[in-house]
């Protein structure tokens, strides 16, 4: 049997950071790890491709090579799912679909042969011996949430590592946190399920043997969920980290209540993570209670420089659209972001997504208005919103403006970078040669090329004289700082 797995295109969002890939020569920011693992549940003998649209074109000759595709999707990816299925529908092949968007989705699918809805590890098993007696059903429904001890080594071999900025792996699925507008916990489930210690550090080595360096991000919904496993594997981790010299700078997702835990904190940072993700969403007190965001109480900015003193650069998300969302949320949230020294700061519209309890209230409200794009970051909304909507773009509009403004966003660096400073240097794992070519690239687009020119010297200039050791960063950040910009552009055109 041979088997092509198909990860659709996804439009150009603050996660695509594609106007910062090509300062390090890469295509795409993270390997479909969902493919990965599917491929890795399949009978050894099957032979497996993998096409990553956001990496490469899907050639006629792969799906001409093919028996089976197997398609995989986010929400943000459904129009190239549907593409995708059309082209290969019309080459006479067998198409699977599974993922979050096909679990999730309300609307019709493409015309695909098999669908699986939930988690594959206990269905695929059975579709494989279904199919082998000729009885493979049109429809995979995982009947609960499988343990996953039961997960296998994600193939990472399948991906063109070096085409990617990042690698993925998972340690945890599901999330105990029951914020209104959040599908995580309607897919993934709210009782937090890990893998073992030693499962984990066997991803580690099979990345580790096939070569991988730098960033990996630990994909989990929220990495402290279960913080009594995560406070077993921290120790480990840091060992094996250092038996190998540090090869991996690690990045997760996490609540904000990681911050009250500075034991856990120093383990992380002990374990080499230097980036965290929090879902912050709004410092009004009102819009948290009304989105069930109850963790996140108390001084926000607080904790979060509480995390940035563990050498975490915070990178959060933040949400605007909520009802009680005040008239001034727009210079409230700008205010935050800008108190906050998050360089990376992800605002969204608030969007009400399948499933979620969000969608069950503004269902029963009358207020829905259809399925969203899954990307929040395009000014409309599916809901009748409280404020007026043309006020809410125009005041989403104006943070992008701001926060990504060149002189705003510079300021947020070097703040960071004072925040998170600490005594480890760089890591070893940056070849000389790709960090000249990253180096030229940079000052060639930001430093001579680009009208914010005068504002890229300046902060360059402050990040040698204060941050020496930690110029790599500064240049990964001023990459990541011209596609938000850019993105933000975009935004205002449109
Ligand atoms: C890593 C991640 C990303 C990475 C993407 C990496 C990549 N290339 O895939 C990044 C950071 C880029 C990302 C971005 C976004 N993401 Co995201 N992301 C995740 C996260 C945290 C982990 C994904 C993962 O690797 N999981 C591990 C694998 C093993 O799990 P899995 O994909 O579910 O696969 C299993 C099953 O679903 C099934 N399966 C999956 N595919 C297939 C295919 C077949 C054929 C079969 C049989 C089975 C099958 O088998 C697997 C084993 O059980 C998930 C949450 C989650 N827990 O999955 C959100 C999640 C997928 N993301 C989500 C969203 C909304 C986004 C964004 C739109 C956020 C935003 N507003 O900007 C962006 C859009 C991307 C873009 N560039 O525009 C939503 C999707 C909602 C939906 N209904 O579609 C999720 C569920 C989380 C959430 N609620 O926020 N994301
Ligand atoms: S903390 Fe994050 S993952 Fe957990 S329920 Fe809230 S939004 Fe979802």
């Amino acid at each position: 049997m041979k088997v092509l797995l198909i990860n659709p295109e996804f439009p150009d969002t603050y996660w695509s950071f594609r106007h910062a890939l090509p300062f390090e020569g890469k295509r795409c920011a993270f390997p479909p790890l969902g493919l990965l693992t599917v491929s890795a549940l399949l009978p050894p003998s099957w032979e497996r491709r993998l096409v990553d649209l956001n990496i490469e074109s899907l050639k006629e000759s792969d799906i001409e090579w093919a028996d089976m595709v197997f398609a995989t999707a986010m929400l943000v990816q459904k129009d190239s799912l549907r593409q995708v299925v059309k082209r290969c529908k019309a080459m006479g092949k067998r198409v699977v679909l599974g993922g979050p968007y096909v679990t999730s989705t309300r609307e019709e699918l493409p015309p695909a042969d098999h669908l699986f809805r939930g988690e594959a590890e206990t269905t695929l098993p059975e579709f494989v011996a279904d199919l082998a007696r000729g009885e493979a059903k049109a429809v995979y429904q995982a009947p609960e949430r499988p343990a996953l001890s039961i997960t296998p080594i994600a193939d990472f071999g399948l991906a063109k590592m070096k085409r990617y900025s990042a690698m993925s792996v998972q340690y945890s699925r599901g999330c105990p946190f029951s914020c209104e507008f959040c599908d995580i916990i309607e897919i993934y489930g709210r009782v937090p399920r890990t893998k073992s210690s030693q499962q984990i550090l066997a991803e580690f080595d099979a990345l580790y043997d096939l070569g991988w360096r730098g960033t990996l991000f630990i994909v989990d919904d929220n990495f402290i969920g279960n913080k009594k496993n995560v406070r077993q594997l921290m120790p480990e981790l840091a060992k094996w980290q250092k038996d190998h010299n540090y090869p991996f700078s690690l990045l997760t997702e996490s609540s904000l209540n990681l911050a009250d835990d500075q034991a856990l904190l120093a383990s992380m940072r002990d374990a080499g993570f230097r980036r965290v993700f929090i879902g912050i969403e709004t410092p009004v007190e009102e819009s948290l209670h009304e989105a069930q965001k109850s963790q996140n109480r108390g001084d926000l900015l607080d904790q979060v420089k509480t995390i940035q003193s563990y050498g975490m650069e915070v990178m959060a998300g933040f949400i605007v659209g909520f009802d009680n969302d005040p008239i001034d949320i727009f210079e409230r949230q700008i205010d935050f972001i800008r108190k906050s020294a998050i360089p990376l700061a992800m605002v969204g519209l608030l969007n009400a997504l399948p499933d979620t309890q969000l969608w069950k209230r503004l269902e029963r409200e009358g207020r829905l208005l259809g399925e969203a794009s899954g990307n929040n970051t395009v000014c409309t909304f599916n809901f009748k919103t409280r404020m007026d909507p043309a006020l809410l773009i125009k005041g989403y509009q104006s943070i992008m403006q701001t926060i990504y403004s060149p002189r705003e966003y510079y300021q947020r660096v070097l703040d960071s970078m004072k925040r998170t400073a600490q005594h480890f240097s760089e890591p070893t794992h940056y070849s000389a040669l790709s960090a000249l070519t990253t180096l030229t690239r940079v000052f060639l687009k930001l430093g001579v090329i680009d009208r914010e020119r005068k504002e890229f010297w300046r902060f360059f200039t402050q990040a040698l004289i204060k941050h020496r050791s930690r110029i790599a960063d500064s240049l990964r950040l001023a990459a990541v700082g011209y596609h938000f910009r850019k993105l933000s552009d975009a935004y205002s055109e449109g």
